[in-house]
């Protein structure tokens, strides 16, 4: 019998490429979307898997859609991607974003407990709970939370509710603190994609600028690709805990930029920056490097892609898509 999972955030970054190592793995996926008027499924699409998952109706903010789902599908594992993951809106939309990255996470637990107490469950938690928290310059599993955004606060939460229904109620509950993670399929207004799509744009001569904020801040910055098996290794455990992953390299948002313009063959890549305080953030994260070592030991996990290799990736699918769009 297949085993079954339901992955909330299905049509995010991550959904897609954990939904495609789970279907390699023979499971039958259940991915839960939210009530649009149009969906956007490019990036299974993507992938080549939109019709290998039954879509689910059900919003993280309506309990009553979460209970539904658990019972009737009682899925062995549930990895809960969905989120408003974008940290820069978290400061607009502060109570939404508590809505659902807090209490949302608090909400399908619950329903796990009543209807499915045996499921395996993932959250999807990050490295900006840390935010200026560090040890010696990097962040591990007893590196204490800092958060500097209503995002990074609302998952602490996340998290702590996970851990709370692990001692509390003896579920298989487990947080993966993952780092920045990237693809060709990440949303277009995170740093990465904007960088590579902009490089793209400027490569086929449709712009002649980026605009940015603060180039100082550094990020460990790994495969999106590479993060599900961890997500994935961490359900196959014998024991439910907490894992920090990433790659253990750190770049600026400046290094990212260059290394963009590199891939894509354009020199003085300083002509083509403009700095625009819209970008910048009220409060910012300035140093985050994971110490992996727990995760690299006990899940067998390491990152396959390197940063220049993912850049490349990344300013290289761009372009494809423009020169597609020219020659359909
Ligand atoms: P993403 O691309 O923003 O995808 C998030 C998904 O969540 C979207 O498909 C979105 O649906 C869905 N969603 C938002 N609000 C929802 C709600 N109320 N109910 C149900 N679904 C909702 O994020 P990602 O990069 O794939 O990241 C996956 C998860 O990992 C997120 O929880 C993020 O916070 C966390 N994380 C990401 C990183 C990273 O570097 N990527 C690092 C650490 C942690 P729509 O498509 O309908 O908008
Ligand atoms: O910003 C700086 C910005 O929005 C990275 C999410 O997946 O990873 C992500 O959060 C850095 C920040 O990602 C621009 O100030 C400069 O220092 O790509 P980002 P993030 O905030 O690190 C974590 C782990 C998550 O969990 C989140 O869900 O880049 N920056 N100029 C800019 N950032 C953006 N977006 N746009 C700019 O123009």
């Amino acid at each position: 019998m297949a085993k079954l999972a339901l992955i909330t955030g299905i049509l995010g970054q991550d959904g897609p490429y954990l939904a495609k190592l789970l279907l390699q793995k023979d499971y039958k996926i259940y991915g839960m979307i939210r009530r649009y008027s149009n969906p956007n499924f490019d990036n299974l699409d993507y992938l080549g898997i939109t019709n290998n998952i039954e879509y689910i109706e059900g919003d993280l903010t309506d309990d009553a859609s979460l209970i539904n789902i658990i019972k009737n599908v009682r899925p062995q594992e549930v990895y809960n991607l969905a989120a408003q993951s974008f940290v820069a809106s978290s400061w607009e939309q502060a109570k939404l974003t508590a809505e659902i990255n807090a209490v949302g996470v608090l909400n399908l637990l619950s329903a796990l407990k009543l209807f499915s107490p045996t499921t395996r469950f993932y959250q999807a938690g990050t490295s900006e709970m840390f935010g200026l928290g560090n040890t010696n310059g990097y962040q591990d599993e007893n590196t204490p939370f800092h958060p500097r955004s209503p995002y990074g606060i609302a998952k602490v939460y996340a998290h702590w509710i996970t851990v709370n229904f692990r001692e509390a109620y003896g579920m298989f509950t487990s947080n993966g603190i993952l780092f920045n993670h990237e693809s060709p399929l990440r949303g277009i207004q995170f740093v990465t994609r904007k960088v590579s799509n902009a490089v793209a744009r400027i490569k086929l001569g449709i712009d002649k600028e980026i605009r940015l904020g603060n180039l100082e801040p550094k990020r460990d910055w790994g495969f999106a690709g590479d993060y599900v098996e961890a997500m994935y290794q961490i359900l196959q455990q014998e024991n439910p805990d907490d894992y920090v992953v990433g790659t253990g390299e750190n770049h600026s948002v400046k290094d990212f930029v260059k290394a963009a313009f590199k891939a894509a063959a354009i020199s003085d890549w300083e002509k083509y920056i403009k700095i625009d305080p819209r970008f910048k953030r009220p409060a910012e994260v300035l140093n985050l490097k994971a110490k992996s070592d727990k995760a690299r030991k006990m899940l067998g996990w390491k990152p396959k892609v390197s940063f220049e290799q993912l850049v490349k990736m990344m300013v290289d699918a761009d372009i494809k898509r423009y020169e597609q769009k020219k020659n359909p």
